[in-house]
């Protein structure tokens, strides 16, 4: 690759799939004639279907965010006192157990992963421990087995953030099966979304109810409610933004899957540079992001001078998830958080650089990309 000049238009982190406006109007023109907007309209109703259909699990309930869906989850499962979670993940994680008044428990990550260490799980667990609080950071699947193993031996919930993870299966499983209750999100970066949106999966109607409940005021109907509920239905307009989305997603996923294979074979090699981590080969992954890690010793450059002299080249790389959750000010006090702890976690929020991924870059872009990378090598 010989030319070098900067990209003409500015390369994000990630672009929203857009549907085209043609079918978002003839959707919107069923709702004004039924002249439902929210609160469990058709729209609704039918998503909730479908997309328990598309990733396989017993039970779904829509949120108007994730993050809303998560803070329903714990107050579902009843959680309090302690949660053991990862800190390299987004802001929304370790928040929604603040807004649940319960602490969190940062417990280092995987080294390979960078999911939650399972094997070091059970030395945080204390009499105050409720629940783990996973995350699938980046559509990994966490090692799902070991947590369920060491959440039963102490009685604790899981509760997983599959926020990345959509349509990730293992085996042939959607990945919503695992634990007692998963959160996706249909934010508009992600692979999947209704621009804002999310959902929660589980396993029974019973827990279905209650969440169904506690997203709707607690209102069972009328003249009775039943629980101090929050607002967080997901409304009609983005139920149908959502229902035509779908038709996108396998589509989104290809082409992404594309671009995974050329950065892979690019960047293979390079020393400093490690690649997503490889998988099981019984997982199916979704290939949202394309994450890599820099060791700035061996590659000569730190994460930080590739990220800044990317912009020259109009190149807008993310460092997901820097800083730790564990950094900020408002965790950071914790005896959980302590570097020292949070070893791994620390390094890899050092070397973190999610790069351009969507189904809109094309083959030379990527190429471009890496060639701009490989360039910063000293
Ligand atoms: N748990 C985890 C593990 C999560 O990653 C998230 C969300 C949650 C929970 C919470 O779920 P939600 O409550 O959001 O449903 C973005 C997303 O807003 C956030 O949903 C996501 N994780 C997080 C990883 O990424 P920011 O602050 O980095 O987004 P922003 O606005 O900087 O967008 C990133 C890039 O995307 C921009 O540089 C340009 C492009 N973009 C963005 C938007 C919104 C567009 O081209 N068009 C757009 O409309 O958080």
């Amino acid at each position: 690759m010989k030319n070098l000049e900067p990209f003409k238009e500015r390369i994000y982190v990630t672009r929203p799939v857009f549907p085209t406006i043609e079918e978002v109007t003839e959707k919107l023109k069923d709702i004004w004639l039924s002249k439902w907007l929210t609160n469990n309209g058709p729209q609704h109703t039918m998503l909730e279907h479908e997309l328990k259909n598309f990733l396989k699990v017993p039970c779904l309930s829509l949120f108007n965010n994730g993050t809303i869906a998560l803070i329903v989850a714990c107050q579902s499962l009843r959680l309090s006192g302690e949660v053991i979670t990862t800190p390299f993940t987004f802001a929304a994680t370790p928040h929604v157990l603040s807004w649940n008044n319960i602490k969190p428990i940062f417990c280092d990550v995987d080294a390979e992963t960078m999911n939650i260490d399972a094997e070091k799980i059970e030395s945080m667990i204390t009499p105050n421990t409720t629940a783990i609080l996973a995350v699938h950071v980046f559509g990994t699947p966490c090692d799902v087995e070991k947590i369920q193993q060491v959440a039963d031996r102490y009685g604790l919930h899981v509760v997983y953030d599959a926020a990345h993870a959509f349509g990730v299966e293992i085996n042939g499983q959607g990945i919503g099966n695992f634990g007692d209750i998963s959160m996706f999100s249909f934010h508009a970066t992600k692979l999947y979304h209704t621009v804002e949106g999310g959902a929660l999966t589980m396993k029974n109607e019973y827990v279905k109810q209650r969440i169904d409940l506690l997203k709707n005021f607690g209102i069972k109907n009328e003249e009775e409610v039943v629980m101090p509920g929050i607002n967080g239905k997901l409304d009609e307009v983005r139920a149908a933004i959502g229902r035509i989305m779908l038709n996108y997603v396998d589509e989104e996923r290809q082409k992404r899957f594309h671009l995974h294979k050329i950065y892979n074979e690019e960047l293979s090699g390079v020393a400093g540079i490690k690649l997503m981590p490889k998988c099981a080969d019984d997982v199916k992954l979704n290939n949202q992001y394309y994450v890599i890690r820099i060791d700035e010793k061996i590659f000569g450059r730190s994460r930080d001078f590739v990220y800044d002299a990317f912009k020259n080249y109009n190149v807008y790389t993310r460092k997901y998830f820097h800083p730790l959750c564990s950094e900020f000010t408002c965790y950071r006090q914790l005896n959980s958080a302590n570097p020292a702890n949070l070893h791994t976690a620390n390094l890899i929020g050092k070397q973190i650089l999610s790069l351009p991924m969507y189904g809109e870059l094309t083959e030379d872009d990527v190429r471009k990309i890496c060639a701009i990378l490989k360039m910063f090598r000293r």
